[in-house]
């Protein structure tokens, strides 16, 4: 039977599928192994790309790797795969960490159940049936009790509405939209807009290339170094050995990073003790430097305000051109506000001849022309823009799709002033849909892979509950979910988060309503409060098999 067919339920039947998993990247490749190789659950996955793997198949840009350490920024899930996958470095590039998921994908054959180059368009909560009403693209409809959302956070990518953009002769490309042929970038005159964690990892890389790259920013961002390095065998063995403390920690850290979490203030410390802590980190690299120096750095400004001028030093010491540092250096917002992005010769890459930087707060981009791009001071000539311009993040490929729940509400209309979630799990007026990671969770505060796995398994845990008990719907209580909501918030406003315009709180989208998405708690915190919620008979939601609550 096609699928097609599959769709057209008859009275009385039960829906196609148990399971519609949307996105075959880290979350949806595992959710799909748990509910079909653990639950023995018939499920699908849909995937708009062509291959497996989402951020990782799609973020190809030069410079892409990950600013998690490897050994740490994979599945934990299966030893033998923890056994006998092995990272070449501390900060694996996109190429090995997209091979990393397509191993995934074949050594537990999930293939055969994921469907790929197919986009879900539209998804109705058929409330007859208790199950949702997939179609794709493609014009496909299928059913299945639940909808599993696992597109991702940061999977939208954001090309902003400039004015003559298709009247440019030359090649544009946003970062997270890269042609798998690569681009070539010798004797180019390249132009980049955008300075965030993407800009800032592929401009050393591109200048390398190009003949000249100007770098447009609108606003500058703090950086560390990543100090990258190939793993020698004795330092992987180290890893190895060390592996059952190293997820220890990451379980008892609220980034769910293995680092230890150092109970200090930069208030409590003479500034040469100060001084000493930041120059280690700084040696050391990566975002330990955010975890790892003082307790309060995102809580009190006057002790970010340290973390803050030793970056703003290091600057000043690197960039030879005093203006220049100056205008890399950040005013506007306290340090780890926003993303801290990790990078490899960023800043020394200014002191190349052949890169300009570009005011662009000062003299904002006005319109694209055949030739380049105009701000408000002038026209650069250029043969190739790079956007790295970021994402709609946490909602924007979710609301792509048209979802419809109780009484044909949207879910864009449930979301006009903000996201609103029980636990970023679920959504009162949508039952049956599960968000992996989705806004109101610890999703990308956290490290990725340790906040998907904790999600999968709470879901996949959930569905058990209720098969075994003959439940066909669950959906989050609006009293519980407006709880939740209040405490995001609140959690929020106790930190200095609200004072950055950063993604987390959507003001990288013109109109989108400025509301801080992920959860601040933590995830030993988060995790403590979902599986409570579990053993108190999954407390905030209303369980019901067919029409009558449990
Ligand atoms: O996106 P961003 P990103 N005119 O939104 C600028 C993850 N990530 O792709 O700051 C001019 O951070 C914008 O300026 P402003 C990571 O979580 C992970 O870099 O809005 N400029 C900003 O400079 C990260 O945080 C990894 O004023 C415009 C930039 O574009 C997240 O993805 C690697 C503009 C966008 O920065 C997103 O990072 C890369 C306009 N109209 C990314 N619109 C790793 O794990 C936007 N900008 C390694």
């Amino acid at each position: 039977m096609s699928s097609q067919q599959a769709g057209s339920q008859q009275p009385g039947a039960g829906p196609d599928l148990d399971a519609v998993v949307i996105g075959a990247g880290f979350s949806g490749l595992y959710m799909l192994h748990r509910m079909r190789d653990v639950l023995g659950l018939k499920v699908r996955v849909y995937e708009a790309g062509d291959g497996v793997g989402g951020t990782w198949y799609w973020n190809r840009y030069p410079g892409a790797r990950c600013d998690c350490e490897s050994f740490y920024y994979c599945y934990s899930f299966s030893k033998e795969l923890a056994e006998e996958w092995q990272w070449t470095s501390r900060y694996p590039e996109q190429p090995e960490i997209l091979s990393y998921l397509e191993h995934v994908a074949d050594r537990f054959d999930l293939r055969r159940d994921i469907q790929l180059s197919t986009r879900v368009a539209g998804a109705t909560f058929d409330e007859a049936g208790d199950c949702w009403e997939v179609c794709t693209e493609n014009g496909e409809r299928i059913t299945a009790r639940f909808l599993i959302s696992a597109v991702g956070c940061l999977s939208a990518a954001n090309v902003p509405d400039f004015k003559g953009l298709d009247d440019f002769r030359g090649d544009w490309y946003h970062t997270g939209l890269w042609p798998h042929e690569g681009v070539d970038f010798s004797g180019k005159r390249v132009g980049q807009i955008g300075t965030g964690s993407t800009g800032i990892q592929a401009a050393p890389v591109i200048a390398a290339q190009a003949e000249h790259l100007t770098i447009f920013q609108r606003t500058p961002n703090f950086s560390i170094p990543a100090r990258n390095r190939r793993f020698t065998p004795e330092k992987w063995a180290e890893i190895k050995a060390d592996s059952r403390d190293i997820r220890r920690r990451i379980l008892e850290s609220a980034g769910g990073f293995p680092y230890v979490a150092v109970d200090r203030s930069a208030k409590d410390v003479s500034d040469e003790e100060r001084r000493a802590i930041y120059e280690q980190l700084w040696e050391d690299g990566g975002f330990k430097f955010l975890w790892g120096s003082f307790n309060d750095i995102l809580i009190d400004l006057e002790a970010n305000d340290t973390t803050a001028e030793f970056i703003r030093g290091k600057i000043r010491e690197t960039v030879k051109d005093p203006e220049v540092a100056d205008l890399l250096s950040p005013t506007d917002h306290p340090y780890g506000t926003k993303r801290p992005p990790i990078d490899t010769d960023y800043y020394e890459t200014y002191n190349r001849d052949n890169v300009t930087l570009v005011d662009v707060r000062k003299a904002p981009i006005v319109e694209f022309t055949p030739r380049g791009l105009r701000t408000e001071s002038g026209e650069y000539e250029l043969d190739i823009i790079v956007f790295a311009t970021g994402f709609d993040a946490m909602t924007g490929s979710l609301l792509k799709i048209d979802i419809r729940g109780l009484g044909g509400q949207t879910l864009a209309d449930k979301w006009a002033d903000g996201p609103r979630t029980y636990l970023g799990l679920q959504v009162a007026g949508f039952p049956n849909l599960f968000t992996i990671t989705g806004p109101g969770s610890p999703s990308v505060l956290v490290n990725m892979p340790v906040a998907i796995e904790q999600h999968v398994e709470w879901i996949c845990d959930c569905i058990d509950h209720m098969r075994t008990r003959g439940l066909r719907r669950i959906e989050a209580k609006l009293d519980a979910e407006d709880e939740w909501v209040d405490h995001v918030n609140q959690v929020a406003s106790m930190t200095l988060y609200m004072k950055a315009n950063s993604w987390y709180v959507g003001a990288n989208i013109p109109g989108k309503k400025r509301v801080f998405m992920p959860y601040l708690g933590g995830q030993v915190e988060y995790r403590k409060r979902c599986d409570e919620v579990a053993s108190k008979d999954y407390a905030g939601f209303e369980l019901r098999s067919g029409g009558s609550r449990q």
